[in-house]
């Protein structure tokens, strides 16, 4: 545990120093109080923190116990790999362990025994957090490093990857790109995946050892080569799209293809020699914790975000219940030097100060809004005599401006009939994060309200849904919806406990029963006949409450009326078509009955 903390508290250079301060105590002309700032926890070695997997399944030497030679020297074939000798394992865990006594110790795959069938391998790191590389991925090979290889990465877990760079001594051949140096990419490219062939080249297996991922040649894209423009850099990540994410990791997957050849070709007559072996995976990263926490800690096996800003979450990717009048936003490292927060609120914070602007009450209805008012604060505070406390260390650096409430007029001109002007923030239970003031009702008005919610505030169901008794106002799931049938139901509208209102006939919660009595043909109908009041009669019988099926001779709904009664010819002996398909249907019988037909 003691050896966590250490690693916890082990800072690079890369990223000391910026960012670094979640809030601190500051004394304004109104008296002391917290200010904010964008916050990001230090970068560490993460792969103290990692799970491996290696596939496939019996990759790992030694079982059974096999030996191995180098390609410096194929006739000295004297070491061993035996999974059953903890001296002589190579388990997966030798790529990350500490190495203290400058020992090699590696992870080894079986040999290629089974050329020409490809040694194909699997290794895959995952954090169970998302992680944003500060600097080079290192893989560290020993007797010599892949001729084809190609790291992945994944966003989501492992449930999707991507590509994320191509090794290979011949890019066109293995995998049928030109080869790229990352120096060589530009502002625009610099989340390029590209081919290289600097890593996979024959150098002798003790000279050049490592595989990079070059994270800090694609920085200095925008920081300079000393990285001394770190600024130039966080304003890039915050600004070009797909820039961050294309640093950020949950899980990395190197796939080893072809092993090293030792710059030949295959030598069939000893395959004992190509194998891969890796001593050290370096991943040094900082947890991505959207800019809302300054510190990131090992829990219950995974890395988590200590979050401020009032959010929550493992990346503290979420206001926290209680805090969500405005939607949810991932700090920014703008503007420099600190950023901003965006925390999130408290209900009923950011409500007081946006539903009436000062100068609001003072317009008439008729009158357009003046121009946007600078600062709906009621006492804007002096900047002057602001001094840093305790927890402040930001020597020189000026605080932030965090004015989380202001009024944002997107509309100045919006025509004279509804001047609407749109409000960054406004209390809208997390279902909005826009509002707009209604110049004649002098009112503000959440707009586009989600979640199937509605109101001023967003708080209340929209029509055809109806609250979720056990959701707060704030949860996306406070609205149900009525789900009336469509063919029950006088119309998609249910009443606070999710009942709708039903047909004559329907019942049930949802209108998609029907009470006794009625029967379900698209719609509920009165029974026509049933086995108790509404009985057939004359021998018919009750098809589905719907119809009586009379027997011959008789019709009516309830087969009360003989056909002779109703329908003279029936029985004066001019037949009905009916009665003819009768006499047919009788006369087949009776030959059947002799045997003359055969059906
Ligand atoms: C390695 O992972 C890839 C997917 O990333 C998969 O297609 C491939 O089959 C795996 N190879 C082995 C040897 O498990
Ligand atoms: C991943 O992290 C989450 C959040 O800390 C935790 O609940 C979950 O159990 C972890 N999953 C695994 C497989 O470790
Ligand atoms: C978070 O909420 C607490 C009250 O629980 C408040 O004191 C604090 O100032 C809030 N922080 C931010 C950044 O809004
Ligand atoms: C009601 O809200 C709770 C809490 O968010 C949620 O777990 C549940 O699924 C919701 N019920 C329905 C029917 O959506
Ligand atoms: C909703 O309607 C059902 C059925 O008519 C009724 O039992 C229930 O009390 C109603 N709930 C409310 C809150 O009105
Ligand atoms: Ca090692």
């Amino acid at each position: 545990m003691l050896y966590l903390v250490a690693l916890l508290l082990h800072c690079l250079p890369l990223v000391m120093g910026q960012y670094d301060i979640c809030k601190s105590w500051v004394t304004t002309d109104d008296g002391p109080s917290w200010e904010f700032y964008a916050c990001q926890p230090k970068a560490m070695r993460m792969k103290g923190y990692v799970t491996v997997r290696v596939d496939p399944a019996g990759i790992t030497c030694g079982d059974p116990p096999e030996r191995f030679c180098t390609h410096e020297n194929p006739y000295l074939c004297s070491d061993e790999c035996d999974a059953s000798n903890p001296d002589l394992a190579h388990p997966p865990k030798l790529m990350f362990d500490s190495e203290d006594d400058g020992l090699a110790t590696y992870w080894q795959s079986v040999t290629w025994r089974r050329y020409p069938e490809p040694l194909l391998a699997n290794i895959t790191l995952s954090w169970n957090k998302s992680i944003e590389l500060t600097d080079d991925i290192v893989i560290t090979f020993e007797y010599g490093r892949p001729t084809i290889m190609m790291l992945e990465k994944s966003l989501d877990n492992g449930r999707t990857w991507h590509p994320y760079q191509y090794y290979a001594d011949d890019c066109m051949e293995a995998f049928s790109m030109p080869a790229r140096r990352v120096r060589d990419l530009s502002t625009t490219s610099a989340n390029r995946v590209l081919c290289t062939e600097e890593y996979s080249r024959w150098a002798g297996s003790k000279k050049e050892k490592t595989v990079r991922f070059e994270v800090r040649d694609r920085f200095a894209i925008f920081a300079g080569p000393e990285l001394k423009n770190m600024d130039n850099l966080y304003t890039r990540l915050e600004s070009a799209k797909g820039l961050k994410d294309f640093f950020t990791v949950t899980d990395l997957r190197m796939r080893l293809l072809r092993p090293a050849l030792g710059g030949t070709y295959v030598q069939r007559e000893n395959l004992y020699k190509y194998f891969y072996a890796v001593s050290n995976i370096e991943v040094t990263g900082r947890c991505k914790c959207n800019l809302h926490a300054n510190l990131c800690t090992f829990k219950e096996g995974s890395l988590q975000c200590e979050c401020e800003h009032n959010t929550t979450g493992q990346d503290c990717g979420k206001c926290k219940k209680n805090f969500r009048s405005r939607s949810w936003r991932a700090g920014s490292y703008l503007p420099l030097p600190n950023g901003s927060p965006n925390a999130c609120a408290a209900a009923g914070s950011a409500f007081g100060t946006v539903e009436r602007p000062p100068n609001a009450a003072a317009l008439g209805p008729t009158l357009k809004p003046p121009d946007p008012p600078e600062n709906v604060r009621a006492a804007p505070k002096s900047k002057a005599g602001r001094t840093a406390h305790s927890a402040g260390k930001r020597h020189g650096k000026k605080p932030a401006s965090s004015k989380s409430s202001k009024l944002i007029r997107l509309k100045p001109d919006s025509g004279p009939v509804a001047p609407i002007e749109t409000y960054k923030d406004c209390e809208c239970y997390g279902h909005s994060n826009r509002c707009s003031y209604i110049d004649f009702l002098n009112v503000v008005t959440c707009v586009s309200c989600k979640h199937n919610t509605r109101g001023q505030h967003c708080q209340h169901c929209r029509l055809g849904f109806y609250r979720n008794s056990s959701a707060e106002l704030d949860d996306e799931n406070v609205c149900i919806e009525c789900n009336c049938n469509q063919i029950g139901s006088l119309h998609d509208r249910c009443n606070e406990t999710g009942y709708c209102e039903c047909k004559e006939g329907a019942t049930g919660p949802k209108c998609d029963d029907c009470l006794p009595n009625y029967y379900w043909r698209q719609g509920c109908y009165p029974n026509v006949c049933d086995d108790e009041l509404l009985l057939c009669q004359n021998g018919g019988t009750c098809y589905q409450n719907q119809r009586c099926i009379c027997p011959v001779g008789f019709k009516g709904v309830l087969c009360q009326q003989s056909r002779c009664e109703a329908d003279k010819k029936d029985c004066d002996g001019v037949p009905s078509t009916h009665s003819s398909v009768s006499a047919i249907l009788l006369g087949v019988l009776a030959l059947q009955l002799c045997g003359w037909v055969d059906l």
